[in-house]
């Protein structure tokens, strides 16, 4: 392992010197069995090593979920009020280190400091949530139809939880998904994407010094094929949460059939912004630029689409371009710039891939639509994965670039004559997952409230900016049917127990000792 200093530009002082990282199995920090590492560099700057981690197979996999598997026990019987007390010291100890936290975020994933920061704190905001969960957990209690007798449902954990988390949220969604594990009564075991370990690793370290409980939290890092597949296989793993493309969700699903696992996906996203003609346009200006571009596009809840109406389109299509044109990018520590890189080489290759398959359909590109490759006094771009933020207009609800989710700095501007062709070309994509309007018409917003297939909406807002208290899922090829966080997260890592308890003294049965009225 090479000793690059990791210090990439003098705004990036305080942060951690590169080394080895381990996995948190049992409560230990413990080398992968293999002897194994794999580099962790930072995408901004390609000679940023921020560490090497674990490269684990299945067998650090199986130790991992034998550990939380055993810890299960008592963590299950542990009363939920107390369970939250863990939750409540890990929110504090993050808020402790939030821009600590945020800094190495931004150097592992590029996201700007201002988004990582949003990023930690929805990972606090999950566990305040989670934890007051811990004295709710509500079940329901119910008249018996029988006299004296009675009937409630309460919910009960699974066991373990697999959770593969991505590398765009690389604190928040582990958290969305962990803490709501937890406060169920499950243990956990998580594998977090190649590309973000780092941010797993500190939320790890937060629960260690919460003093979690040995087992009850684990985290393998590795390869979707070494370490995620055999949490799929494995019967002593209850369900698994997974965040990424509709393609490995499909996979995972099919993985998951043979045991029954509980199984919650969340996966691809071609989001649209709606502005009619009645809207503010700048205002809609503002919110696509923030829903197109924040995160450098890489969010599963990216404004990809906008449907404009012809009677504002051009000068809709002008000012986004225009301010598309002026957005600052480089290092994401850089407070001056607005969007960072993208996470990867694969990642931009796509983007420029996609640049191309949209001019070949006979979209125009109105700002952007080149990688940045060249040195200015700011950034070398050279060493890095940058994209210009690009803007397509004159796109056909039908081209792929309307289609596909592209998971980068990229949006297609479409044109619309009616609220009623906005929402077919909304609905029009195989993706559920947000969608928004941009009216200033009551009548307008509610219909589009009701019509749109899609399971966040917004009104006179970006498609992204999901609150940690609201459930967060998407229907069609976005999701199974399930919601993570809110109070809907619970039902992934739980399931109900319906009690009777007959206090006749005498048998009762249903449905037929109840009296005829
Ligand atoms: C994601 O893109 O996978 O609503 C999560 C938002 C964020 C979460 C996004 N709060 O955009």
């Amino acid at each position: 392992m090479s000793s690059i200093a990791a210090k990439p530009s003098s705004s990036a002082e305080g942060l951690r010197p590169s080394r080895e990282y381990k996995n948190f199995i049992n409560g230990e920090w413990v080398a992968s069995r293999t002897k194994k590492t794999f580099e962790n560099r930072n995408p901004a700057d390609r000679d940023d090593l921020i560490g090497t981690f674990q490269e684990s197979d299945e067998s650090d996999v199986s130790a991992a979920i034998d550990a939380a598997h055993k810890a299960y026990e008592s963590w299950r019987l542990t009363p939920a009020p107390r369970r939250a007390e863990y939750l409540y010291r890990v929110g504090d100890i993050l808020k402790r280190d939030k821009e600590k936290i945020a800094r190495e975020m931004t150097r592992e994933m590029g996201k700007v400091l201002d988004e990582t920061k949003g990023d930690v704190q929805e990972a606090i905001d999950m566990a305040f949530l989670a934890a007051g969960e811990g004295r709710r957990l509500y079940g329901q209690t119910t008249p018996s139809e029988l006299h004296n007798k009675f009937a409630m449902s309460v919910r009960m954990p699974l066991g373990v939880a697999g959770l593969i988390t991505p590398w765009n949220f690389p604190i928040a969604i582990p958290a969305w998904k962990g803490m709501a594990a937890l406060i169920c009564g499950n243990t956990v075991v998580i594998k977090p994407a190649s590309l973000t370990p780092l941010s797993v690793v500190m939320l790890a370290e937060a629960f260690e010094e919460a003093g979690l409980p040995k087992g009850v939290f684990n985290v393998v890092t590795g390869g979707g094929r070494e370490v995620g597949e055999p949490m799929l296989k494995n019967p002593k793993v209850s369900v698994i949460s997974f965040t990424g493309s509709t393609q490995v969700g499909r996979d995972i699903s099919i993985a998951c059939a043979p045991t029954f696992k509980h199984l919650h996906l969340e996966m691809g996203g071609k989001n649209i912004i709606m502005v009619m003609d009645d809207a503010d346009v700048d205002l809609a200006v503002d919110g696509a630029l923030w829903g197109a571009f924040g995160t450098a596009g890489q969010r599963c809840t990216a404004a990809s689409r906008i449907a404009v109406h012809a009677k504002v389109y051009d000068q809709f299509v002008e000012k986004l371009a225009g301010r598309a044109k002026k957005l600052r990018v480089g290092y994401g520590l850089d407070p001056n710039v607005d969007m960072g890189p993208n996470v990867s080489e694969g990642q931009v290759k796509t983007v420029e891939k996609y640049v191309k398959i949209g001019l070949d359909e006979g979209a125009k590109v109105v700002a952007g639509g080149k990688a940045i490759t060249g040195k200015n006094d700011t950034w070398d771009y050279s060493k890095g994965f940058f994209h210009e933020p690009t803007v397509f207009a004159d796109v056909k609800p039908d081209m792929r670039v309307a289609q596909e989710e592209i998971f980068g700095p990229v949006t297609a501007v479409m044109k619309i004559n009616s609220l009623e062709e906005a929402i077919a070309v909304g609905n029009g994509v195989q993706y559920g997952l947000s969608s928004s309007i941009y009216t200033r018409d009551v009548n307008k917003a509610f219909t589009a409230m009701r019509d749109m297939y899609t399971g966040i909406f917004y009104v006179n807002a970006p498609t992204i900016g999901a609150e940690v208290h609201l459930p967060f899922g998407g229907t069609k090829a976005t999701g199974n049917g399930h919601r993570e966080a809110g109070v809907a997260g619970l039902d992934v890592f739980s399931e109900w127990k319906s009690i009777y308890v007959d206090y006749s003294g005498s048998l009762q049965r249903a449905q037929i000792d109840t009296e005829e009225i």
